[in-house]
């Protein structure tokens, strides 16, 4: 195993998320910097309405483990992860949620799981997994799941999740 500590840019897209995105990137940088994880948190926002990047800004104002990009007269979850994808400067990426739909405590048990591999993705069908919502939905998106699983014939028993690590190799 290296000895090079874990660096690693976490992506998250926002739109509208006020109430969550500065507990939540604290949340982030005390749990990886108590990890040993070398950290940079990318958030990509959509110009929200609630004012989501300017509380950002003032509650981390010059930190240099934060890069804020703000788009203007664009939206898009797919194209928003993209974007910091790109934008990312280390060499592993990690994206998630940012309303603690993926909770940070889950995100160094990703991260420390990659090495080794091109891909981790948090399922949400393992024991300690789950969907903040009712049975039916739950049953339904496992459903879809396995139909994905059974049509792309891959391993792979969450193939809609959003909270991935990666290698980033360009
Ligand atoms: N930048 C950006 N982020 C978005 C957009 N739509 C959703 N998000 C973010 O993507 C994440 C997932 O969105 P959410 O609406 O919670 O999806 P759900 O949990 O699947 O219902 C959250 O962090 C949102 O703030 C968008 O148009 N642009
Ligand atoms: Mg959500």
């Amino acid at each position: 195993m290296s000895d090079q500590p874990l660096a690693v840019s976490v992506v998250l897209p926002t739109y509208n998320e006020i109430a969550n995105i500065v507990p939540l990137v604290g949340e982030i940088l005390e749990r990886t910097q108590a990890a040993g994880i070398q950290v940079q948190v990318v958030v990509v926002d959509d110009d929200s309405p609630d004012g989501t990047a300017a509380a950002l800004a003032q509650a981390f104002p010059g930190d240099p483990r934060l890069k804020l990009i703000v788009r203007k007269g664009q939206r898009g979850l797919a194209t928003a992860l993209w974007r910091g994808i790109e934008q990312a400067d280390h060499p592993v990426v990690a994206t998630m949620d940012s309303d603690f739909n993926h909770h940070p405590r889950d995100l160094v048990k990703v991260l420390t799981a990659l090495p080794g591999h091109d891909l981790v993705i948090g399922s949400r069908y393992v024991p300690g997994g789950g969907m903040n919502t009712s049975v039916l939905r739950f049953r339904c998106s496992q459903a879809f799941n396995l139909l994905v699983r059974l049509a792309l014939g891959v391993k792979t028993r969450d193939n809609l999740s959003g909270f991935l690590a990666m290698a980033k190799t360009t």
